[in-house]
């Protein structure tokens, strides 16, 4: 939460309370200071405080600082609604305010949630399962979501919902656990530009090619080894966020040709780890990168 490089600690407990405790990480691995942060629910009728069962930290509207967003159930009403609430982080960790609440469905005991960008355009959207719905929180833009739509309804009950990218095509699937294990792949079409690359071999040549870019436009190769996910907002970008865990790197940059095709070829250090890399192409447009676009991400495994 802190962004001190070290890994915080989120805690929320689920009986009688509305308070999320931070604990930050010293750096020896130490967590001295139980930070209270309590839920600042907007007493929107319930009837009982919202408890919470799921906590992510993400960056909602790509400042740079991870934010909160806390999935919690109303265990006293009759129908068990699921909130899910967004809480800006300012200044580091040291103040937080309440950005929207969203009563999403029913629930029974559970809500989880799991976030990514769906649909490519740089803003990270919620999935929210409950007992048997799974729901949409489509980002517009900063705290702004969609109203929540049901995606899916399953004959069984399942508990946990999370996303990878299961066929490859560099968007975020989802997968939901419990009785059954089913799978959604995700058919958003994505139009805008996309991203090729050969074989990964440590000191072999690596060649990139980002296609559907405008003629002589400059696009960008970054990577990350922690893997797809979503980083913090990109300052260079309009705040837009990577499918690119923290922290990323610059491989280089080309510029497209007439047919709007950048190519880029490097050589992979001899010594690079064996693991899985994770890449994506960006391009920057607007006034101060507001209007750029990423490519869906790739992954594959370092090889000798
Ligand atoms: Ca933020
Ligand atoms: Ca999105
Ligand atoms: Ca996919």
């Amino acid at each position: 939460m802190s962004l001190d490089n070290y890994s915080d600690y989120l805690y929320g407990w689920k009986l009688r309370s509305s308070d999320v405790r931070i604990f930050w990480n010293d750096g020896t691995g130490a967590f001295p200071d139980g930070h209270r942060v309590h839920l600042p629910y907007g007493g929107g009728g319930y009837g009982e405080d919202p408890m919470p069962t799921s906590l992510l930290a993400l960056d909602i509207e790509g400042d740079g600082d991870p934010d909160l967003v806390v999935g919690s159930v109303v265990p006293q009403a009759p129908t068990q609604p699921i909130v899910v609430l967004t809480i800006e982080n300012r200044f580091e960790g040291t103040q937080f305010i309440e950005r929207g609440e969203h009563l999403v469905g029913s629930a029974i005991s559970s809500a989880s949630m799991s976030a990514g960008d769906l649909d490519t355009d740089g803003d990270i959207d919620l999935l929210v399962k409950g007992r048997r719905d799974v729901w949409l929180l489509e980002s517009n833009d900063n705290f702004s979501f969609q109203p929540a739509r049901t995606i899916l309804t399953l004959p069984t009950s399942g508990w946990v919902v999370t996303l990878a990218d299961l066929d490859g095509n560099g968007q975020f699937d989802a997968l939901d656990g419990g009785e059954n294990l089913t799978v959604f792949v995700n058919v958003t079409l994505h139009e805008g530009p996309t991203l090729e690359h050969g074989t990964i071999k440590r000191g072999q040549s690596l060649a990139l090619t980002c296609r559907g870019a405008q003629p002589h436009e400059q696009v960008h190769f970054l990577y990350s080894t922690g893997g797809a996910g979503n980083s913090l907002g990109v300052s260079q970008l309009g705040y837009r966020t990577l499918d690119l865990v923290d922290p990323f790197h610059l491989i280089g940059s080309a510029v497209a040709d007439v047919n709007g095709v950048a190519e880029l070829t490097i050589t992979v250090p001899p010594n690079a780890p064996l693991t899985t890399v994770a890449m994506q192409a960006v391009i920057r447009r607007g006034p101060g990168g507001v209007d750029s676009i990423k490519t869906p991400f790739r992954t594959d495994r370092v090889s000798e």
